[in-house]
């Protein structure tokens, strides 16, 4: 049997009754899995390219920023601008949103990404990812310029969400709203070829990612939860668990899908609002994902993607993978 190619399985999409998958949207995940690939080619080259370190310059959060980070950045936002599908976007490595430019059109949706997720591992050799989420933009915007405002929407609003994963083979898995999907990048072919799909968290793996070292700023019931699962054999296995940490989100999340488990980012109990991962380019894509697989998301309190944004650089608390196990938790811990 011929191989599924993103654009086969895009078009396809689009020609459903009701589709979910509009040809500017195609357009558009097209154009982001080509950046992907042009990053993909970026961090293979390594030090031969001149790609790894740091730079001078901080990001909107303080961060230091990989010279990846800026690169990433500019092959998302130079592949997206001059296409006509877009009417902004936005990113952890940019203050603010970038418009489109008037010398190009304007399109429908809002793309805010997250260009290299796990930075930290780039150096080392390790996984790292792009995030992605698309947004539609707001009527109201039609004849203006696209504001900040325009992009704080809920995760419910996204239309679809994915990631790139840069690992030992360079993987696409994407969401339009109809199930999770993963291509692998043939680098002969240039292409991404579908190698799984719909895909579903495999329920009852007792593997848990958190990063111990934040421990002190856990809520007591995180922490309880985790000392039941490393050291009384409590929780659904009957028997101690394992931990995988990989500080990728991307890679920790990749696993969840294919293995199962659970992830936690909690927020820090002793200072309020104080959280590590993202709301809009972060949370809410992974989110769309994972509950698309059939695994939840939530902040402790309530469903992430039910969150109002009221920043674009908002941070929250995340635990999401298993459904059962992050039920134990739903309305436990403060947000
Ligand atoms: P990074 O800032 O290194 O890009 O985006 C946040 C994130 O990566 C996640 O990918 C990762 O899970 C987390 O930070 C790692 O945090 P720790 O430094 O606490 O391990």
């Amino acid at each position: 049997m011929r191989p599924t190619t993103l654009t086969r399985f895009l078009l396809e999409k689009q020609r459903e009754p009701n589709s979910t998958c509009p040809p500017e949207l195609r357009l558009l995940i097209e154009t982001v899995a080509r950046a992907c690939k042009a990053i993909n080619h970026a961090i293979a080259k390594g030090a031969l390219g001149d790609v790894l370190g740091s730079l001078d310059s901080e990001n909107v959060q303080g961060e230091v920023q990989k010279k990846l980070d800026v690169l990433a950045n500019e092959l998302l936002v130079d592949a997206n601008e001059w296409g006509g599908h877009l009417a902004g976007m936005a990113s952890e490595e940019m203050e603010t949103i970038h418009p489109i430019p008037n010398r190009y059109p304007r399109g429908e949706y809002l793309l805010v990404y997250d260009p290299i997720d796990g930075s930290s591992n780039v150096d080392v050799n390790l996984s790292v990812g792009t995030i992605f989420s698309v947004l539609r933009a707001p009527e109201a915007c039609a004849g203006r310029e696209v504001r900040e405002e325009d992009f704080l929407q809920p995760g419910t609003a996204q239309v679809a969400a994915g990631y790139a994963i840069y690992g030992p083979q360079t993987l696409l898995v994407l969401t339009i709203g109809s199930g999770v999907y993963e291509f692998t990048l043939d680098r002969e072919l240039g292409a991404w070829i579908m190698t799984d799909g719909p895909m579903q968290i495999p329920s009852g793996n007792c593997e848990i990612a958190i990063n111990m070292a934040r421990r002190p700023q856990w809520a007591p019931e995180v922490v309880t939860f985790i000392d039941d699962r490393l050291t009384s054999g409590k929780g659904p296995c009957g028997r101690d668990y394992n931990m995988r940490w990989t500080a990728s989100m991307v890679a920790d999340v990749h696993r969840i899908l294919k293995r199962g488990g659970v992830f936690l980012y909690p927020a820090d109990h002793r200072t309020p609002g104080k959280a590590r991962l993202r709301l809009l380019y972060e949370a809410n894509p992974m989110s769309f994902l994972v509950e698309q697989a059939g695994g939840a998301s939530i902040d402790g309190a309530g469903r992430i993607m039910e969150v109002t944004p009221v920043g674009l650089h908002q941070r929250v608390g995340l635990i999401l993978g298993d459904k059962e196990q992050v039920a134990e938790l739903r309305g436990a811990v403060p947000a």
